[in-house]
């Protein structure tokens, strides 16, 4: 191989490890460029992007029509406060409350952001509309949830590495177990002073959990009946990823409170959103909540644009199709040498392997770096697991030739 080209790699690595701080383990790649569902590294290699920054990039890297919303946005004007209106967020908010059905929304920037926003909306509700004594809020939580890195939100975090040494944790929170109706009741049942469920319609971190169909829908009818809120995490399964615009539109629901971030921008900027009928938005008063970037120009212009292309495209139903290609596949892979593969999971083109403990195979990590070296990127989560998520763009073929490599390095190890 090249000398020259690998201190390339290697330079960028070691620059890391000495001024970065150590809160990652990057493969060892070095992107560079990405077009769709490619991506390029220094040395001029070209992988499938089968991360999309964890289901941030759904319109495919570099997508002309929100670079184009971007670069005429960033001549204008990039950043007002919100002391000041600005002539863009009118539009998107009116834009992405049509897009959900809600009457209102709120814009944040990160994803934890907006996960803290929906619990300061829905405990000021629980407060204001639904009489609960000050202070004694509480929300509802599965376990092995995954809603973002704050102090907050580790607070109910159930993974040690989330929260060990990060004390003291806030509470008002409960933590159920993950998919259990019974549970749900009897907490609703027990404490008058719940007002919201928070929960992921497909647990992302945990592994692509996927919940029995109709357990959603379900846990609506009981939240409705206990005066709960429903506030559905959809950071990562929204905005076409499962295969629908959201992936509660599988169990036929409809959140109280929806939460957005990740592809509302294509990836291209930090964007987030809380969305929710007036009951609950108007809670909030001025001076009770808010952010410096929030709902910022740019931002504004490149939700519209990347909403509009998940439309145009059709991407929601492209991902509905392409997953079902991908687990076809990798199910066929599995009954052929379940040795090897002890689960496929998943719905549009969000999905999982599960590899077979101490199978040849190896570890999740070590199959993922096989996989860097065959062209195709992606990362484990946990031991065993592999979680594949290409962009919404992917063709068919594209899918194939992925597949193929999948197959042959999970084969040949
Ligand atoms: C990282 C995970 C995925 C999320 C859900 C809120 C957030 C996330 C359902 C917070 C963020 C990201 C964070 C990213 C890795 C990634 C992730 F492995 F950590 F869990 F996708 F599965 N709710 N998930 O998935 O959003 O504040 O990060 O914008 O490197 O930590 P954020």
């Amino acid at each position: 191989m090249d000398q020259e080209v690998i201190s390339a790699t290697q330079s960028v690595i070691e620059q890391e490890a000495k001024y970065g701080a150590h809160n990652y383990k990057p493969l060892p790649v070095v992107l560079t460029r990405g077009e769709g569902v490619y991506v390029w590294d220094v040395e001029g290699k070209q992988y499938y992007d089968f991360l999309s920054a964890y289901s941030a990039v759904n319109q495919g890297h570099c997508h002309t029509k929100i670079i184009a919303a971007l670069v005429k946005q960033a001549g204008m004007i990039n950043l007002t406060s919100r002391a000041f209106y600005n002539d863009q967020l009118g539009k998107a908010e009116a834009y992405v409350c049509k897009y959900f059905g809600y009457d209102k929304s709120l814009f944040m920037n990160s994803g934890a952001e907006a996960v803290e926003t929906a619990i300061k909306l829905v405990r000021k509700w629980g407060y204001l509309k639904k009489g609960i004594p000050a202070d004694a809020a509480k929300i509802l939580v599965l376990s092995s949830n995954f809603h973002g890195r704050t102090t907050g939100i580790i607070s109910f975090s159930t993974d040690p590495d989330s929260t060990t040494g990060f004390g003291p944790m806030m509470p008002g929170y409960e933590v159920i177990p993950f998919g259990d109706l019974d549970a749900l009741e009897n907490s609703l049942k027990r404490d008058p002073n719940i007002c919201g469920f928070l929960m992921e319609p497909i647990q992302g971190e945990a592994g692509v959990m996927v919940p029995e169909e109709g357990y959603l829908k379900k846990a609506q009818e009981l939240c409705r009946q206990y005066q709960v809120k429903l506030i559905t995490d959809e950071i990562q399964t929204g905005i076409g990823r499962t295969g629908r615009l959201l992936a509660a539109y599988y169990d036929d629901v409809h959140a109280d409170v929806l939460i957005l971030g990740k592809a509302l921008s294509g990836g291209v900027l930090p964007v987030s959103a809380v969305l929710c009928d007036d009951e609950i938005m108007l809670c909030i008063q001025p001076g009770e909540h808010g952010s410096t970037f929030g709902g910022n120009p740019m931002a504004a212009a490149v939700t519209m644009a990347s909403l509009q292309v998940i439309e145009e495209e059709g991407l929601t139903d492209n991902a509905f199709n392409m997953g079902l290609v991908f687990r076809e596949r990798m199910k066929a892979l599995q009954e052929r040498r379940p040795d090897l593969i002890a689960a496929v999971r998943g719905k549009g083109l969000l999905n999982a392997i599960q590899i077979v403990p101490d199978a040849s195979s190896g570890s999740a990590s070590e199959v993922c770096l096989k996989l860097m070296e065959s062209g195709l990127l992606c990362k484990p989560t946990h031991q065993h697991t592999i979680r594949f998520s290409p962009p919404l763009v992917i063709n068919k073929e594209q899918m194939e030739e992925s597949c193929k490599i999948i197959e042959e390095v999970l084969t040949n190890f």
